[in-house]
């Protein structure tokens, strides 16, 4: 069939060349002088389910460096995980960024 679904049976399959891999985004954390260290480290444990000793180490390396990979995800996952953590910092008065890059 002309738009890439073949009838194999009573099962319509797409054919392989058809099918996009969903493309993965680094969600990056940006460091600031005004959040505190205890937040970050709920944010990463509470959005990205990172374990403490994770949560620290990332945070630590996000102060120390400037920036840091929390994770790969998927676009939307991504998206909505950013969004997540800008709205915990606005409810929580601090300036907390983070942001996404194609992996
Ligand atoms: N630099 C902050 C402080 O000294 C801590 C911090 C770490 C803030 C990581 C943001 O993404 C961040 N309180």
């Amino acid at each position: 069939m002309a738009n890439g679904i073949q009838e194999q049976g009573a099962t319509l399959v797409r054919n392989e060349e058809e099918i996009k891999e969903p493309e993965d985004y680094r969600v990056i954390l940006l460091n600031d002088d005004y959040t505190t260290m205890e937040f970050v480290v709920s944010v990463l444990m509470s959005v990205f389910h990172k374990a403490l000793p994770d949560a620290q180490k990332i945070m630590l390396d996000v102060h120390m460096k400037g920036r840091g990979v929390v994770g790969l995800f998927p676009y939307d996952i991504a998206v909505t995980k950013i969004n997540q953590v800008h709205e915990l910092a606005r409810q929580n008065g601090f300036p907390l960024r983070c942001t996404m890059e194609k992996a």
